[in-house]
């Protein structure tokens, strides 16, 4: 049992174990190594769930984070270590600093999937990550010339959670059969169980063939398969190369989960009872038509193989963006997995006879196989990942296939894990929570509803913008030393990080940061000194988005140094935003900047941590922002620009001219003509400036016209309000008190409850 002195002279002595000498006489990377031993130990020595059914969370990413920590407090023992190092002598801080972060996605997807594995463990569901080991990861985000440059991230070796295991299966493809490995990280539950997230590799990959940044020869499959997540797809090999990797992340899923099933007695026409599949977006899609060869294999009649794998198998959406809802040509399949070809035919076949319409076929008349559609006909369950999204998957967007089956339907709002996004990221925090309504909020994250009742307390406000301006602090300090990057910390922190896509339109924030520095030239001073901070990385393809972080970049070098104008407005974009920045910009941020166009964010994540961490909403109708307006009321939130409703009849009618409103509006035509304007030619490169200013000029496919005035308009009013420093703090505690909702607890206790049926 654990108690207080005696833990942690237990603890001090196993850490020193594993040293083979005194802690105060290693080295942070010794310590890290031991540290990292001795809660390997302890994981392991946690039961894990070995009920009869289980759920294989399959995913092409699982942006997991930094783990030490977060396993530290998922064990109970972060305390405790911290105390035991600072008496050696030795700063946690620091030494959780020498890991390297898995760069194993990319994205909302990704994170979401990593809460999930953490909520399963933490409810004691039995359940499993199925994906891929990228060695170089999603690539690293270098700045030079005011632009993205990308370059691999080997941070295996700077990790050392991944277990080889002596698992592996054979996998062929049309010209070559290749034999995998996995690899297993273990995932510990909070107080709880430890769960695995099983990762599968080759031994024959080749880090040297990647040179000059991150291009390799696509067509070596041999040598490149489990290299990057997301290979280019601009060019045709690098588009097979992604069918390469998917198939083999589920055929080595497929066979893992019958060979588990069947040592659980599964007799395979039983199948639905020990295992349920949830395919993350389509990029799994591919286990259906493999689950069903493997059956028929084994044995099973065709009909009988497509039954079971039906009532296996069930899909979550977390886009509408067509880009993202994968097609492939049938000739690239019948290159790659000839041995699906056949039967993705009878799936259509199938389809084709119960169905006369068109646009609901798995292969459409151009020969292209729609992967969504496989998924929505041979999937017992559809899901959306907000109550909004799954409404416009309802209504517009799957409308054909929710008429066929709106049984499937059904929304997962979705949540993210507050042990690593409240007591991991911001303990100053959690703590102080913890004093007003004790530590019950922990496991049962609607607790915090109780903080409501400080909302008149001068001194508990009092408190909140300490910790708010001493997270700020914190952020600056790290920029300061990770990132060269200096911080105003009186000044407002209004913060943008996540993917770069012009849907999400970091664009229009720019387009904000222009105006605002228009308006400081002519005289017109802010109250409150304002930081607009943006994170992001862009596709290495997507050339609008990449022009979209030069604009930036140039914007960062003109108004940071501008003397007339950097004491009111600074720009700042962090460097190769991740995991650990997000840990540390989301404490310390006042207005959380989530302005999609309504109808595009299917959720967003990273707003969910904000309102968590005290930061108050500037944001559109979309996604979980409008769950999250429902729960703190107008008063707690900015709510801006057009509704989805509205966005979605333009599309339709494609009646939306940018130049309507740019020609109209001389505050917008200000700010876009600053774009080409002299000052940013001179930093900038004329070429990426002038495509992103006719861009927006001609086509501004995101709207950013359509909302930009109410943007402007509502951010002011915003940073006109957080100037009543009272009033302030009593929307952050209101955002904080109704968090709740959006703990990952919550949305994986409903996946359970209405898809996956675990039992106990
Ligand atoms: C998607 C969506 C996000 C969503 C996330 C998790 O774009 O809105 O929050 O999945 O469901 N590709 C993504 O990141």
């Amino acid at each position: 049992m654990r108690s207080g002195r005696n833990f942690i002279m237990k603890l001090e002595m196993l850490v020193s174990e594993k040293l083979g000498k005194a802690i105060s006489e290693s080295s942070n990377q010794e310590i890290y190594q031991a540290l990292m031993a001795v809660v390997q130990d302890m994981a392991e020595q946690k039961e894990s769930n070995e009920g009869k059914k289980k759920v294989y969370y399959v995913s092409a990413e699982f942006l997991i984070g930094k783990l030490l920590s977060n396993n530290m407090i998922n064990l109970g023992i972060y305390e405790d270590v911290r105390k035991m190092l600072a008496a050696n002598g030795k700063d946690i801080c620091e030494i959780e600093e020498i890991e390297a972060e898995p760069s194993l996605g990319n994205g909302g997807l990704g994170r979401l999937a990593a809460c999930f594995l953490d909520s399963i463990a933490t409810l004691g569901y039995n359940g499993a990550g199925i994906g891929l080991n990228y060695h170089l990861g999603l690539f690293q985000q270098k700045f030079a010339d005011h632009m993205q440059k990308e370059t691999k991230n080997p941070w295996m070796d700077r990790s050392g959670w991944l277990k080889r295991t002596d698992v592996g299966f054979p996998v062929s493809f049309g010209n070559l059969t290749l034999q995998s490995v996995m690899y297993e990280i273990l995932v510990t539950g909070y107080g709880n169980r430890t769960n695995k997230l099983q990762l599968f590799d080759i031994d024959s990959v080749d880090e040297s063939i990647v040179q000059d940044g991150i291009s390799f020869d696509k067509k070596e499959i041999a040598k490149n398969l489990t290299l990057f997540l997301y290979p280019d797809d601009s060019d045709e090999d690098g588009r097979k190369l992604r069918i390469y990797q998917q198939y083999f992340m589920v055929s080595n899923g497929a066979q893992l989960i019958l060979k588990e099933c069947e040592a659980r007695g599964c007799n395979l026409y039983d199948l639905p009872d020990y295992a349920v599949i949830q395919i993350n977006d389509t990029h799994p899609t591919m286990i259906i038509p493999e689950l069903i060869r493997l059956l028929i294999a084994r044995g099973l009649s065709v009909d009988d193989a497509i039954d079971v794998v039906s009532r296996t198998c069930a899909y979550t959406n977390h886009t509408i963006l067509a880009e993202a809802l994968e097609k492939w040509p049938l000739h690239y399949l019948q290159e790659i997995v000839p041995q699906l070809v056949p039967i993705i035919e009878i799936l259509d076949d199938k389809v084709r006879r119960k169905y006369a319409d068109e646009s609901v076929a798995v292969i459409d008349r151009n020969d292209v196989v729609h992967m969504a559609h496989i998924d929505i006909h041979y999937g017992f369950s559809v899901n959306g990942v907000a109550a909004l999204h799954t409404e416009i998957l309802k209504e517009t967007e799957l409308h054909n296939f929710y008429q066929l089956y709106p049984e499937k339907f059904n929304n997962k709002t979705n949540g993210i894990t507050f042990r690593r996004w409240l007591l991991h990221c911001n303990p100053m925090l959690a703590d102080q929570i913890t004093e007003w309504i004790g530590d019950g909020y922990k496991k049962d994250a609607t607790e915090l509803k109780k903080l409501e009742k400080f909302v008149e307390d001068e001194q508990s406000l009092q408190n909140l913008l300490q910790i708010k301006k001493e997270n700020k602090h914190q952020l600056a300090e790290y920029l300061r030393r990770t990132q060269g990057i200096e911080l105003n910390e009186d000044s407002v922190f209004d913060i943008q990080i996540k993917r770069l896509h012009e849907y999400k339109r970091q664009q229009m924030n720019a387009l904000y940061v222009i105006y605002k520095y228009l308006e400081i030239k002519s005289g017109k001073l802010p109250k409150t000194p304002i930081t607009v901070i943006f994170g992001a990385k862009a596709a290495p393809a997507y050339v609008i988005a990449k022009d979209i972080i030069h604009l930036i970049l140039c914007l960062q070098e003109l108004i940071n140094h501008d003397p007339e104008v950097s004491p009111y407005l600074n720009v700042v974009m962090v460097e190769n935003y991740n995991v650990t920045l997000a840990e540390k910009l989301i404490p310390a941020c006042d207005i959380s900047e989530q302005i999609s166009l309504a109808s595009k964010e299917a959720s967003g994540t990273g707003n969910m941590k904000f309102m968590l961490n005290g930061a108050v909403t500037l944001g559109t109708e979309d996604g979980a922002n409008v769950e999250i307006h429902q729960f703190v009321g107008d008063d707690n939130i900015y709510i801006f620009g057009a509704k989805s409703d509205e966005v979605i009849a333009h599309y339709e009618k494609s009646d939306y001219r940018p130049s309507d409103y740019y020609t109209k509006n001389p505050m917008i035509q200000k700010a876009v003509e600053f774009i080409t304007g002299p000052q940013m030619m001179e930093i900038g490169k004329k070429e990426n400036l002038e495509r992103l200013s006719s861009e927006l000029k001609n086509k501004d496919w995101f709207m950013t016209f359509l909302d930009l005035e109410d943007y402007i308009r509502t951010k002011e009013r915003a940073l006109e309000d957080y100037t009543d420093r009272k009033t302030w703090a009593k929307k952050m505690l209101v955002n904080i008190s109704n968090a709740g909702f959006f703990s990952s607890d919550r949305t994986i206790r409903e996946y359970n409850q209405d898809i996956w049926k675990l039992g106990d």
